[in-house]
């Protein structure tokens, strides 16, 4: 990443074809961190490079990484305002929760695998007017001896919040209140039933939906930890899952199907698809078990574990021998070098596709850690 501030009092940014598909600079001293910021707005000279381009807040002790995505499509000025509300932790998710006066540093990161420039012209916090109530999420879902607690991220100028647990047709729950964190007796609960949790946010002007409505929730059992099971009620929870708990190539396309997600390829090469389980999970499962269907897809699949210290182990599944149908793999087979993963915490379960020809697909569901 090259950087400049050039005769206009613009900041220049241009990533290079180093190779690499990822270049950030950090921001130190660009635009200033009020304490409780409203909203955002850059102002951003594009120059329809096609480059994936993230503002990042990095807060300082959790280093939960924040992120707001656009891309550069377009050519000359154009400005993007947003409220705090709609930045999505991407990376080290701890509480969950945007936290303004935390903010260590701000970064800029370009995705593109060749060269992209582009120029800032602005980039701060700023006050927004009162309006309907501003983005937020579903933060956490905390299971508890004898209740379940679902807490919300503020929504911007609201002043109660509704929310329903069904399991898509009977409701369990329905409740408006002032607090952020709602709680549900678990005794209404029942082990493998998928919950679906939607909260909108309320004012005088109106209602706002959470940006990840939807949610699914499922009460905890010793005998599996389901990664994700896929059954969203809508493209729109699938979307705000993945925006919120995977890291999803930029050429990978993603569809809710009756089977699962299905991945699509828009191109040739390595392509990650990552689940994140925020602060770990799996101690004391053993195996992974998921279905697929690989008959539509053309090269290889490297899978990999990473555990809370960051190592990764290897597994080469095997799609000419198996290419559809329940996979069920030891976490024994996969390796760091000579060592076999064994039990314990695991942060991330990435499937790695290495597409030879740039069209095909997969259909995947049901990715669960078995004991
Ligand atoms: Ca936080
Ligand atoms: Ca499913």
């Amino acid at each position: 990443m090259n950087i400049a501030i050039t005769n206009q009092n613009n900041l220049s940014i241009s990533k290079v074809a180093d190779g690499k598909t990822y270049g950030s600079v950090r921001l130190n001293y660009w635009g200033s961190v009020c304490y409780m910021p409203e909203g955002f707005r850059m102002t951003v000279k594009g120059t329809n490079s096609g480059a994936s381009i993230a503002m990042r807040f990095i807060e300082g002790g959790s280093y939960e990484i924040w992120s707001y995505k656009f891309v550069d499509d377009f050519e000359g000025e154009r400005t993007f305002t947003f409220s705090v509300g709609d930045l999505t932790c991407v990376y080290n998710k701890q509480n969950n929760i945007f936290e303004p006066q935390k903010i260590a540093y701000i970064e800029l990161m370009v995705e593109k695998s060749g060269a992209a420039t582009l120029e800032i012209e602005e980039a701060r916090f700023i006050r927004l007017d009162r309006s309907a109530p501003m983005s937020f999420i579903i933060s956490n879902v905390t299971e508890l001896e004898d209740k379940v607690n679902v807490t919300l991220a503020p929504a911007l100028f609201a002043t109660t919040y509704h929310m329903t647990l069904t399991t898509g047709a009977t409701t369990v729950f329905d409740r408006t209140q002032e607090e952020l964190t709602f709680s549900i007796d678990k005794s209404l609960l029942e082990k493998g039933v998928p919950y679906y949790i939607d909260v909108e946010a309320i004012n005088e002007f109106g209602s706002t939906a959470a940006t990840n409505s939807g949610f699914v929730f499922y009460l905890k059992d010793e005998s599996r930890v389901i990664v994700c099971n896929f059954d969203f009620k809508d493209q729109a929870a699938l979307t705000a899952y993945i925006d919120s708990s995977m890291s999803v190539h930029a050429s990978l396309t993603t569809t809710l199907e009756a089977e699962g997600v299905k991945i699509t390829s828009g191109g040739a090469g390595w392509q990650q698809f990552i689940f994140k389980l925020d602060t770990g999970a799996g101690a004391g499962m053993s195996k992974l078990q998921f279905t697929a269907d690989f008959s539509n897809y053309h090269g290889t699949v490297v899978m990999q574990l990473a555990d809370t210290n960051w190592s990764t182990y290897t597994y080469n599944l095997d799609i000419v021998a198996q290419p559809n149908g329940t996979y069920v793999i030891d976490f024994s087979s996969f390796v760091n070098g000579s060592t076999p993963f064994t039990t314990q915490n695991l942060m991330w379960v990435m499937f790695n596709f290495n597409d030879n020809t740039g069209n095909g697909y997969i259909l995947l569901d049901d990715v669960v850690l078995l004991k």
